[in-house]
């Protein structure tokens, strides 16, 4: 289709008109598929990925060794898409509002309950539905192509949703779908931040979009507003202070320093994103794959501390939350308890600081003393 496009731009339109006539189209594509946002990114160089050495040789990805994959020449994978898929022309970037009509973790503020950020409340893991989505805008992409060219050359498409060797941030604005902010998530001046971003690498040289512009101005809410102090400077987070990783990603015992400043997060934060005005009138989406399941909007310390495996399968079957396990989600849960100022927590503890498990039962330790 490409080439058939631009072998009749040779009859008349030009080139760069045909190329933005087919980009319109993945656009189309994406929209079909559900997605609310579609921009296209080239690919090289981008300064935002310069400083993605120097953020992994200071330790600051913690844990999350997936970061620090590297290609044969032993060069860091996602600081140069070129290097590590040399056939890739463009990124397609799609980006889908998961925001639905219920409170803001600022606005419900009972400390004896516990708070599961806003994004892992779905019915469905944004990493299959958006995946998912991807790989039929991929089919619709390629369909077209055929149609329209009886010897269509061969392109490559490949879907990622987190897991690819990028930072779809950095597409993201290139693509023009939000700028990257003082917190370092992708606003998009309309639709605001809760977004997940979803990638498509091509072959297919596509009319790329402007990045978008940064509208963060002055303000500093987000940096005020993080319990951990994560961020080291605007736009620059230190991982291993941020509660979404302290309670997602990191394994084992949590620093006794940062345990006080979680609050009652048992997965992941939404702070940093809550207090942005651009999210005061975000959109919600009525897709029922983003509806909370039940009991997970302040979910009740105690019902989590408590869970058993059984429990924690059927609940949070195909949910993000799995990825902490059943052992890190009451590990969370019993701290959170410790935060609650709540003493009717303690008989629950004292219980905990027996557990089989070992990890909860140092954590309900440390949240009697804080309690009592
Ligand atoms: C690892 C990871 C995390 C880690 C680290 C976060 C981070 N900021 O890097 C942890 C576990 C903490 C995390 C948390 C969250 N995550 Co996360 N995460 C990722 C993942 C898998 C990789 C990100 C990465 O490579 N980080 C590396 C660092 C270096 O990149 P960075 O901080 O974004 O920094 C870039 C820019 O800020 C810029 N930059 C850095 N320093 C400087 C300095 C200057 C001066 C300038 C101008 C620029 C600049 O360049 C950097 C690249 O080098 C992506 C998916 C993906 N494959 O990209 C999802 C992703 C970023 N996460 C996402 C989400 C939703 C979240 C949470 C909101 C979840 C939650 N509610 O708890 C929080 C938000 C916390 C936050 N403020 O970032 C979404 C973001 C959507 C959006 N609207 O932006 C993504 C894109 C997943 C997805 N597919 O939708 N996440
Ligand atoms: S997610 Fe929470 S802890 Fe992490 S940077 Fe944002 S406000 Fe701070
Ligand atoms: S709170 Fe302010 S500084 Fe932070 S991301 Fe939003 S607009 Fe930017």
């Amino acid at each position: 289709m490409y080439q058939a496009l631009t072998k009749r731009a040779t009859r008349g339109k030009s080139r760069s008109f045909m190329r933005i006539d087919f980009s319109s189209r993945v656009k189309q594509f994406a929209r079909e598929e559900g997605f609310d946002l579609c921009g296209i990114a080239p690919v090289r160089e981008f300064r935002e990925t310069e400083s993605f050495p120097a953020w992994i040789a200071a330790g600051r990805h913690g844990d999350m060794r997936y970061l620090e994959s590297r290609d044969d020449a032993g060069e860091l994978k996602r600081s140069s898409l070129a290097r590590v898929a040399p056939w890739a022309r463009s990124v397609i970037v799609c980006a889908v509002n998961y925001n639905t009509a219920h409170p803001y973790s600022m606005q419900a503020d009972d400390p004896s309950r516990g708070w599961i950020s806003r994004y892992a409340w779905s019915h469905e893991d944004y990493h299959d539905s958006a995946l998912k989505r991807l790989r039929r805008v991929e089919v619709a992409i390629q369909k077209n192509l055929a149609d329209h060219q009886s010897t269509a050359p061969n392109h490559s498409f490949r879907s990622y949703v987190d897991t690819g060797p990028l930072i779809e941030r950095v597409y993201a604005k290139y693509a023009g779908v939000g700028w990257i902010a003082k917190n370092t998530c992708i606003i998009n001046q309309k639709l605001g931040s809760w977004l997940f971003l979803g990638v498509i690498l091509t072959s297919l040289e596509l009319e790329a979009d402007l990045p978008a512009p940064d509208c963060c101005g002055s303000c500093t809410r987000c940096i005020d507003a993080c319990p951990t102090h994560a961020f080291v400077a605007p736009g620059e987070l230190d991982a291993r202070l941020c509660i979404s990783y302290l309670t997602i990603e990191k394994r084992g015992e949590l620093p006794e320093g940062l345990r006080s400043a979680m609050g009652r997060h048992v997965f992941g934060c939404d702070i940093c994103q809550d207090v942005c005005p651009w999210n005061r009138k975000a959109p919600a989406t009525a897709a029922p794959e983003f509806q909370p399941r039940n009991g997970l909007i302040n979910p009740a310390l105690d019902w989590i501390a408590e869970m058993k495996q059984e429990e924690f399968n059927r609940v949070f079957r195909a949910s993000p939350i799995r990825r902490t396990k059943l052992s890190g989600l009451r590990r969370n849960a019993v701290v959170a308890m410790g935060n609650s100022r709540n003493p009717k927590f303690l008989p629950t503890l004292k219980q905990l600081a027996e557990d089989p498990d070992q990890q909860v039962a140092n954590h309900a330790l440390w949240a009697i003393d804080k309690l009592e």
